[in-house]
């Protein structure tokens, strides 16, 4: 697999000459400065493109073109912001760039109670507590149903948090902070209030709706990705299960087959994010790198582990050879379907793959990063998953 690094842009203060050094081939990247919905443009990516260049590096993964809330709701200007991605997708292929990652969750991005939890090492992780998230949602955020999503411990858990909240023993407004983080945009701009006009624009929108409204987005978009030669792929959902009452469709292997199958060309593909799909004990990693191997076009590697083989159940992000999931079991499936490729002569035989976040590890702690986007985490975690790699070059790949 080729080696790519995250680089949010020339405010990231994990840099372009970080990522050389800690052996990337490829950046991954986006023009986060961009509304969804408003089409890139072939300048402001040829300048974002010279910058990586300027490097060293190329630009060889869009993560991510955003797909707006209108499209995912299918009201105001969703038709007008579909024509926007497909000129994007134009001008991506016009500057060579042909792997384009996106997701399609509903408001939330991706969501943490904890973006520093203390590790007996002395670094951090995030991590997902499903009291903390229940306690937020019935008794902060105050959502009618709530409490029909959680199991009478997980309540009773949600409930001792709220009374410390109340008591000054815990930070309602630090946890309220931590998940509006995985807000699309700039987080600091989010209040509850706002979360909640946001999670109302889905009163009425149904599993079956939303994945019927991407597959209404990819019969829109695949046609011309297909045409560039563009490889489009879905982050799966992160965590992998309905939140603050928001459908969520991507977020098992039944889930991909159906969004692969509804619009089968290879273009419509997937981003295999073993970190995302990993916090469900149901998910057989290894299995679905193999059977829906020749429709992945991108690799996240990162760990998780669990706090029980319910679903939903908190996680943290453990070291990328640790956690819940056989890592070296994913490498080898992620592998054996490179060398399928190779020998049916496809050109996309090499799958770019990323470590997907890291740990905060020593000046990781005080230098800042986005969260998950550390330099040394990642290094390190970059390193372990090349060692893997190289070993199973070395000694083969189990056919
Ligand atoms: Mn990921």
């Amino acid at each position: 697999m080729r080696q790519t690094w995250r680089w949010f842009g020339s405010d990231d203060p994990v840099t372009l000459a970080d990522a050389r050094q800690a052996g990337a081939e490829g950046i991954v990247t986006a023009l986060h400065h961009l509304t969804p919905g408003v089409a890139w443009t072939g300048a402001a990516i040829a300048q974002h493109q010279a910058v990586i260049r300027a490097a060293g590096l190329d630009w060889d993964v869009v993560e991510s073109l955003p797909v707006s809330e209108a499209i995912k709701t299918q009201t105001g200007d969703w038709r007008a912001h579909l024509a926007a991605w497909r000129d994007s997708l134009d001008a991506l292929a016009a500057a060579g760039i042909r792997t384009v990652c996106y997701n399609f969750m509903p408001v939330l991005d991706w969501t943490r109670t904890d973006l520093a939890w203390p590790l007996d090492h002395g670094g951090t992780a995030m991590r997902f507590d499903l009291a903390d998230f229940a306690a937020f949602d019935v008794h902060v955020l105050g959502r009618a149903g709530a409490v029909d999503d959680y199991d009478a411990a997980t309540l009773d858990a949600a409930a001792a948090r709220a009374a410390a909240f109340d008591k000054g023993a815990a930070d309602a407004a630090a946890l309220t902070r931590t998940i509006i983080a995985g807000l699309p945009g700039s987080a600091e701009s989010w209040t509850v209030a706002d979360l909640r006009a946001a999670l109302a624009r889905y009163d009425g929108i149904g599993p079956d709706d939303l994945r019927q409204h991407y597959v209404d987005f990819l019969e829109a978009v695949v046609p011309t990705a297909e045409r560039l030669g563009i490889g489009l792929c879905c982050h799966p959902d992160d965590p992998p299960w309905p939140l603050l009452g928001l459908p969520r469709v991507m977020s098992t292997e039944a889930d991909y087959r159906a969004i692969l199958d509804a619009v089968d060309s290879p273009a419509n593909g997937a981003t295999f994010c073993t970190g995302s799909l990993g916090a469900r004990a149901d998910n057989d990693l290894p299995g679905m790198a193999a059977r829906l191997g020749p429709r992945i076009h991108f690799v996240h590697l990162r760990n998780v582990r669990r706090g029980g083989a319910g679903v939903p159940t908190s996680f943290f992000e453990d070291a990328h050879l640790d956690g819940d999931t056989d890592m070296v079991a994913v490498i080898a499936a992620l592998m054996a379907e490179e060398a399928r490729r190779r020998a049916a002569g496809r050109a996309d035989a090499e799958m770019p793959m990323r470590p997907d976040h890291g740990q905060a590890l020593m000046d990781d702690l005080t230098r800042g990063a986005r969260p998950g986007y550390t330099a040394i985490g990642r290094l390190r975690g970059l390193a372990e998953l090349r060692g893997v790699m190289r070993t199973l070059e070395s000694v083969g790949v189990p056919a």
